[in-house]
């Protein structure tokens, strides 16, 4: 039997070569099992039927028996680990061993398994009973330790309040992966354990809204996000729910007025034109969503499975709850119902220069009725341009393209405008007024990496925000811990990890970096997305994170891959210009969001640029970049996270066709690289990631000792302490300010300490009863 050992080679393996003293432990379980990766690129699980030399005759998927070389099988984990819930306690950590676990418990629909102290979460597709008050209470009582969402969401509030540190709670992956519903598992776990006031319900009543009015059905999922949402839960001092606030981040604002085939614009328009009662069709004039030019173009009106009009009453009983009023509703309808009519709005040419007058029907008059402005003044907005010259006022009639634009950069105005203003009304009912003091925790679901066949300014802010996430992610979990251990004096054998610095300085550098040399071309009249792009190349040839492509285009090395990017539009979508006109027609209208959308524009713009033409020749408010004021958001957010302590969920879409019981194994492997998660297990697994200062140690499980120590240094008594509850050496590291543990070690002297705190209050209880 012992020749059947085959020489593994170490390859492929995650972690650093460790030699073949595992090899002996290996031969004694005489699994001879291994690891193949079969001709179509899937690993399968080979038996070793006999070597020779540096071949081995292998046998897999039942039927198949081939001779290959050794050195490209790799050691198969004993059965005992098959779906164990820490990757981190697998014995040989290579690709497909965690492939494999992942997919065991998978098909058993264990979705939850941990890596380290990074939950990995792969999406069902299908209901799973997971969830609930009595798998809440599981959790909150401490029942029941599989990982989940739970459990994040409970050690959050445990060390929220134990640490007095703000917690949260990072959730990425790709689209459709599912982090919008982690979220909101996360949300109503907090709400269940820690709520009280009745806010919590307001907070959870914010998802049906939110969504309805940011997400929309695309070819990755039928309820995406189409923005990223931080949500801030603020507890009291007592630890209950007091509050929360909403933050946003960057609207997909193109969806408004365009979508490819087989997508939807966002789902409040298919709710209104669905579920709106019939006096309120009447006031807005609706008509079904077949009639919408907006809507007509992707031809795809409803999403299998889902109720649009159910959903209106939905939102509707939302809005309710989280206080806005009948008539801020209505309000809030009629913006939709105009954003509607203006995408029916057309022109005609009127002279033999193609300059354009709008066609004065149904479309016209009921964009001005909703408004709340008379059709002529609409007319004039949409078609013309007031330009100063000099000190001489010029009136400049529009082309039919110049037109046409204008009339949709005034829908995805509106839209937007309408969506800020939606959360700002949320947040107001939700902080009642006040910020409370206390602690808070935030959870972060934001679009992860995007990588399509064509990629705009849309995948390149998106894959930014990942490129910052991610080194936020590095950070906190990898570089700080060996900062930590080198400063706290203890001896930790470096570990190199992917740093994604590089990267992000060719987003971030200046002058010469890609974010700055956008924002320097946005702003030249004359410029094009040809001239960008040349500029880019120029540039940033030597960059080793940046190639130059043929024509329009260039890529960038991301940390999760290379993504070409398509500059077609990029200037553009940047300069997210509204006509000065545009704006003074809504602060015209006598209906009352108009005017507030108006106000809100120009009080973001820095100075109306009177006289300086556009490409449409006309007068422009110059307002923020959209990825300069993007990457303010992204650092505003980064610094936040930053004061936080962060738990990561990483979500894994198992399939690309949305099935349950799927699991393409190289579509899980490429994201499990992307997000890092294989690297955490190696780095995890060599370190002490639990530690705790003396000082807090001592005070925490000083009373459990049943000796006096000598001394009273928080040292001597941390060390009495590890000596009593005999935690072996290996398992911790005694630093010059902390104590440092391997995972799961405080976790025991936590069950002692809270067993004795139980007997403790028995005790007294059973005392007062005496006295009663
Ligand atoms: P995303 O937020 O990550 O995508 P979602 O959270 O919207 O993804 O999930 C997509 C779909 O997967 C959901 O609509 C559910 O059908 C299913 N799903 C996800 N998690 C679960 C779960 N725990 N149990 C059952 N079904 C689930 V995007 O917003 O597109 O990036 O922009
Ligand atoms: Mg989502």
């Amino acid at each position: 039997d012992e020749d059947v050992t085959p020489s593994f080679s170490n390859k492929n393996s995650l972690l650093p070569s460790r030699g073949w003293d595992d090899i002996s432990v290996y031969n004694a379980k005489k699994k001879n099992y291994a690891w193949f990766q079969a001709p179509d690129g899937n690993w399968e699980l080979a038996k070793i039927l006999s070597v020779s030399g540096n071949e081995s005759l292998i046998a897999y998927s039942e039927t198949k028996v081939v001779k290959v070389q050794s050195d490209i099988l790799l050691p198969a984990n004993p059965e005992i680990l098959d779906g164990v819930d820490d990757l981190m306690q697998l014995s040989y950590l290579s690709e497909p061993s965690v492939l494999y676990n992942l997919q065991f418990r998978y098909d058993r629909d264990m979705i939850y398994s941990k890596a380290g102290p990074v939950l990995v979460a792969i999406n069902p597709f299908k209901p799973i009973p997971l969830y609930g008050d009595d798998y809440i209470e599981a959790y909150k009582r401490k029942k029941m330790d599989s990982p989940h969402v739970y459990a994040i969401a409970d050690t959050a509030i445990r060390e929220m309040i134990r640490d007095e540190v703000n917690q949260s709670i990072v959730i990425s992956g790709e689209s459709g992966a599912g982090k919008t519903e982690t979220a909101k598992i996360a949300m109503q776990y907090l709400a269940a354990v820690r709520g009280g006031s009745g806010i919590e319900y307001e907070i959870l009543k914010t998802n049906p809204i939110l969504e309805g009015f940011g997400n929309a059905k695309t070819s990755r999922n039928d309820n995406s996000s189409r923005f990223g949402k931080l949500i801030e839960i603020h507890f009291s001092e007592i630890g209950k729910i007091s509050g929360a606030s909403i933050q946003t981040f960057l609207l997909e604002k193109s969806r408004v007025v365009q979508c490819s085939e087989g997508e939807r614009s966002y789902h409040s328009f298919y709710q209104l034109c669905a579920g709106a009662p019939p006096s309120l069709r009447e006031k807005l004039n609706l008509k079904s969503v077949h009639e919408y030019k907006y809507l007509q173009q992707s031809n795809c009106y409803t999403i299998p499975g889902v109720n649009d009009a159910e959903q209106f009453g939905i939102v509707m009983e939302a809005l309710d709850i989280v206080h806005v009023s009948k008539e801020d509703q209505e309000n809030i309808f009629a913006m939709l119902a105009a954003v509607l009519w203006l995408g029916n709005v057309t022109f005609s040419v009127i002279d033999n220069q193609n300059h354009v007058e709008p066609v004065i029907d149904e479309a016209l008059q009921s964009v001005a009725n909703l408004l709340g402005c008379e059709a002529e003044q609409l007319q004039i907005a949409l078609s013309t341009r007031n330009l100063t010259v000099g000190s001489e006022n010029i009136v400049q009639k529009l082309t039919l393209a110049q037109a046409s634009d204008s009339r949709d950069a005034l829908a995805k105005s509106i839209y937007t405008c309408l969506f800020d203003w939606l959360v700002e009304q949320i947040n107001k009912s939700l902080s009642a007024g006040k910020r409370r003091a206390g602690r808070s925790i935030s959870i972060l679901d934001i679009y992860g990496f995007e990588s399509f066949d064509v990629n705009s300014l849309e995948q390149f802010c998106i894959n930014y925000a990942n490129e910052r996430l991610q080194q936020h992610f590095n950070r906190h979990l990898f570089k700080l811990e060996q900062e930590e251990y080198i400063q706290d004096g203890i001896d930790w054998a470096k570990v190199d990890f992917e740093d994604n610095q590089d990267c992000l300085s060719l987003f971030e550098k200046k002058p010469l970096g890609l974010l700055t040399l956008l924002d320097e071309e946005s702003t030249f009249p004359n410029a094009t997305d040809m001239s960008f792009a040349d500029k880019l190349k120029h540039h940033l040839k030597s960059n080793p994170c940046f190639r130059g492509e043929r024509g329009k285009a260039f890529t960038v090395r991301h940390y999760a891959g290379e993504v070409t990017y398509d500059t077609t539009g990029f200037l553009e979508k940047n300069r997210d210009l509204l006509h000065l006109d545009s704006i003074q027609l809504l602060s015209s209208c006598r209906s009352k969001l108009p005017q507030i959308f108006a106000s809100n524009m120009l009080s973001q713009s820095e100075k109306p640029a009177a006289g300086s033409l556009n490409k449409s020749g006309g007068a422009d408010i110059q307002k923020l970049s959209v990825t300069l004021k993007f990457k303010g958001q992204l650092f505003q957010l980064v610094q936040r996270l930053g004061n936080t302590r962060s738990h990561f969920i990483r979500c894994i879409k198992p399939n690309n066709s949305h099935s349950p019981g799927i699991y393409d194994q190289q579509l899980v492997l490429q994201q499990l690289k992307c997000c890092g998660v294989l690297e955490v297990v190696r780095i995890s697994r060599s370190g002490f990631p639990t530690r705790m200062t003396h000082p807090k140690f001592a005070r925490r499980y000083g009373f459990l000792l049943l000796d006096n120590v000598a001394s009273q240094d928080p040292l001597s008594v941390s060390v009495a302490i590890l000596n009593q509850f005999n935690i072996l050496p290996e398992m911790y590291q005694v630093g010059y300010t902390k104590l440092f543990f391997r995972t799961g070690q405080i976790g025991k002297l936590e069950d002692t300490r809270n067993r004795t705190l139980n007997g403790i209050l028995r005790v007294q209880s059973c005392f007062r009863g005496h006295k009663a």
